[in-house]
């Protein structure tokens, strides 16, 4: 019963979100997807399920803050733009797909920007082409925590908001961070997966996206953290790999990682890239190394399973439509002025709720999307078709 209540709120979700196009001037083209829910608590891999959040409310009543707000630069046009890691992620196509239906629903102007590869100066380009063209606001995931301060203080300057999602900028380099999950309960979460899947001792490593990227560096700390308390004392992180978000890259990687050290028990991956490529690496050479980490179940589906003949018994993520939505409703709200990114504002993020914005670890200020879902051989054919 509950299966089929969830699957007609996903379907006709999905079907609004297939109708609803880009309104965006110098969109990348509009994506089709599903809506934005999490797999039910009960429903958790090892004991992950009582970490995961809520579905989200498939209402349709969505209380924005009004389009009407201030513009800025020469173009005289309130525009709204989305500035990603790189190009052909479709972990960043989602989040773009939410922050254009959100964009499209006001009528607002959004503009996307997708970097060829994941590097601090390609997006430092685009951002001084958004500030030369007059945008109204930049929501950026960050490939660098420090490199991009000069540009994006510039835009600020000139009263352009600036925001963060998926990947933070440091903290005076915005105005408001959108957090997909806190860094610990990331952390802890995936270290607890290792430990599960290597049954608490052996050889681990973890292969990541960009050396410089903000959001792997924090949860790869983080999960060293966890580490250092006795309970893991038994394994061995061997090696942080980096696969800079590339399939091919990150297939060799992970290629090497099997071959430099045979003992090896489990790849964390905390990259949608990452992982997919690590999990056909493993099930195509039908190796005993089993792999965990951060992923999107539709490419993740024919993965996972708790039988040999799967390289990936569980894995996490959150959902990356509703970043993209909670984005898109934090530039509006920074752009009509009802908030300015300051801990303790309070907004309303149409279905998604309401949101207080709270200090970061990093000394600026976010707003947390939830904890991240567990996504196991029970609920991934659930969530295959979803993002
Ligand atoms: C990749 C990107 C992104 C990260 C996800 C989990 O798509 O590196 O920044 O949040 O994985």
């Amino acid at each position: 019963m509950k299966k089929k209540l969830l699957s007609a709120i996903l379907c006709a979700a999905m079907l609004a979100s297939v109708l609803a196009g880009c309104g965006g001037n110098g969109g990348s083209g509009s994506s089709t997807g599903g809506d934005a829910n999490a797999p039910a608590a009960d429903e958790g891999g090892a004991d992950a399920g009582d970490d995961a959040q809520a579905p989200s409310d498939a209402g349709d009543d969505a209380q924005a803050p009004s389009d009407a707000g201030e513009t800025s630069g020469d173009s005289g046009e309130t525009s709204y733009a989305i500035l990603v890691k790189s190009a052909g992620n479709p972990y960043n196509k989602k989040m773009i797909e939410g922050f254009q239906e959100v964009m499209d629903a006001q009528g607002a102007t959004c503009v996307v920007k997708e970097p060829e590869e994941a590097s601090a100066e390609a997006q430092i380009k685009m951002i001084n082409e958004l500030v030369a063209q007059g945008i109204s606001s930049i929501a950026i995931a960050g490939n660098d925590a420090d490199a991009l301060q000069p540009a994006l203080e510039q835009a600020m300057n000139q009263g352009i908001k600036v925001c963060c999602m998926d990947s933070a900028v440091n903290a005076d380099s915005r105005q408001l961070f959108v957090n997909q999950a806190g860094i610990e309960i990331i952390g802890e979460t995936l270290m607890e997966a290792v430990y599960d899947i290597t049954g608490g001792e052996g050889q681990w490593a973890i292969l990541s996206a960009t050396s410089q990227a903000t959001n792997q560096n924090a949860w790869i700390d983080a999960m060293k953290q966890v580490m250092e308390d006795e309970k893991y004392a038994g394994l061995e992180l061997v090696e942080v790999a980096y696969g800079d978000d590339e399939y091919q890259k990150s297939v060799d990687q992970t290629q090497a990682l099997l071959t430099n050290y045979p003992d090896l028990k489990v790849i964390c991956a905390p990259t949608t890239v990452g992982i997919m490529a690590a999990a056909k690496v493993l099930q195509d050479e039908n190796s005993s190394v089993k792999l965990t980490g951060l992923g999107l179940p539709s490419e993740m589906a024919d993965y996972i399973g708790a039988d040999d003949t799967h390289s990936c018994p569980y894995m996490y993520l959150w959902n990356p439509i509703d970043i993209g939505r909670l984005t898109a409703y934090v530039s509006l709200a920074l752009v009509d002025g009802s908030i300015t990114g300051a801990s303790g504002e309070t907004f309303t993020a149409g279905d998604l709720g309401e949101y207080t914005i709270s200090e970061a670890a990093d000394g600026g200020t976010e707003v947390v999307l939830g904890p991240p879902f567990a996504f196991t051989p029970d609920n991934i054919e659930e969530w295959k078709n979803v993002y």
